[in-house]
């Protein structure tokens, strides 16, 4: 029996209409095919990315690097991890857009156009540390729903803008200010103009920090429209959904900012630690801060192949959200014990750190080489994935790298 498609009239206009000419066997298409024209392109081109990038997800897009491919202590764009919740803007005009700061605690509303944010504010150049609340959730169990990012959710590269406190002051904070707030251009994955798929901030003291940014540069050009162009907020250390993109208002707040994934268990983790699995109740719920210590083995790629006799080089970074990191380890027997590794101070604050170890292995076999940071507060990271929570944040677990010696 011949095989009959039922392509509805309405899909086949649709569809036309978008590819902006007449589908003209559409009628024939297999049942569930995308025309080429509509398919998703292809993600490295697309956003300029090395194509050794993993893509969790495309719609919205994510798209994470792997260890090796951190190894600058810059991180290049094409090996900058994207985190979206919605659609990226589709139409940005430059010429027209401005950054709006209101609230109920803001002496008087003020717009300005990217021009103005330009020439009247001082222009500063950080190296910031932005790293996803989510990173590392794959590894918990039981399973915590949403990307399943590895390691790779974190960057370093450098942002140039103006300060976020200079502008607000600008405009003037009320004394019962106690948050700000983002808006964004970005579409809510629905469509409804109503939604917003993010909307999230900061209390004051950290918008009001020397390194918390409107941004329009980073590491010396025009951010890529996947990273916020033309204006992104940036604040380091402190989960990157917090370093809101496309910015186009900035409430300040006489309350805790109510925006979109501000509440429920959106980056928060219970306030006091639960049993994996257990069900936490909202009120137990607390908005994710400063982000835990950190580090990351870049080189080399784990299942490196060494000849015996040979010393290994490693080397990585290390971050301790408003922290510093005060001391880097290796440890090649499981955590049995630790040998120091060097440890590079910050650029500036909020940057991350690089370490190097030279390791010689006792003979010939399967090794293991762990890394574990400690804080200036005297916290290490755990050796394996660290309190469950309902969401999957703040896995800081030791970095491993597999070595074989042959
Ligand atoms: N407007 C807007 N800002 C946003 C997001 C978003 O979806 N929309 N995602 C946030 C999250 S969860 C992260 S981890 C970072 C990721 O920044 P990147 O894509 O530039 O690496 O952007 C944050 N800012
Ligand atoms: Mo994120």
């Amino acid at each position: 029996m011949k095989r009959r498609f039922f392509i509805e009239k309405a899909t086949l206009a649709s569809m036309s209409t978008v590819l902006g000419a007449e589908l003209v066997f559409g009628a024939k298409m297999p049942e569930g095919y995308t025309p080429l024209a509509l398919q998703d392109p292809n993600p490295f081109e697309l956003f300029s990315l090395d194509n050794r990038m993993s893509v969790l997800n495309n719609k919205p897009w994510n798209i994470e690097a792997k260890a090796h491919l951190l190894n600058d202590k810059v991180t290049p764009n094409k090996y900058m991890f994207i985190r979206n919740n919605g659609i990226i803007p589709e139409k940005i005009d430059v010429t027209s857009w401005t950054l709006t700061i209101d609230g109920e605690s803001v002496k008087k509303q003020k717009t300005y156009t990217l021009a103005e944010l330009k020439s009247k504010f001082k222009q500063h150049t950080y190296q910031l540390t932005l790293e996803c609340g989510g990173n590392g959730r794959s590894e918990f169990d039981p399973p915590a729903k949403g990307n399943q990012w590895t390691i790779g959710a974190v960057s370093c590269a450098n942002w140039t803008g103006v300060r976020l406190r200079d502008v607000l002051e600008d405009a003037g904070i009320k004394s019962d200010a106690v948050y700000v707030g983002y808006h964004a251009a970005d579409v809510h994955l629905s469509r409804n103009p109503q939604k917003e798929p993010i909307s999230r901030g900061a209390p004051m003291a950290k918008a009001l920090q020397d390194e918390t940014l409107l941004a329009f540069q980073m590491n010396g050009e025009d951010i890529p429209v996947a990273h916020g162009y033309p204006l992104r907020l940036v604040a380091g250390g402190w989960p990157a959904s917090v370093s809101g993109k496309w910015i186009k208002r900035i409430s300040i707040r006489n309350k805790e900012h109510d925006g979109a994934k501000m509440g429920g268990s959106s980056y928060r983790v219970p306030c006091k630690p639960v049993a994996a699995g257990e069900k936490v109740a909202e009120e137990d719920m607390c908005i994710i801060e400063s982000m835990p210590v950190k580090s990351l083995i870049t080189y080399p790629m784990s299942g490196a192949i060494l000849k015996k006799g040979k010393p290994l080089s490693i080397n990585g970074h290390a971050w301790a959200g408003e922290l510093e990191v005060s001391k880097m380890e290796y440890s090649i027997d499981f955590g049995a014990t630790w040998k120091n590794c060097s440890l590079e101070k910050p650029v500036n604050r909020l940057a991350w750190q690089h370490f190097a170890a030279v390791i010689d292995f006792p003979k010939e076999g399967y090794y293991e080489v762990w890394a574990r940071a400690t804080d200036t507060n005297g916290k290490a990271q755990p050796m394996l994935v660290p309190g469950w929570n309902p969401k999957g944040y703040l896995n800081n677990a030791c970095h491993r790298i597999a070595v074989k010696v042959v």
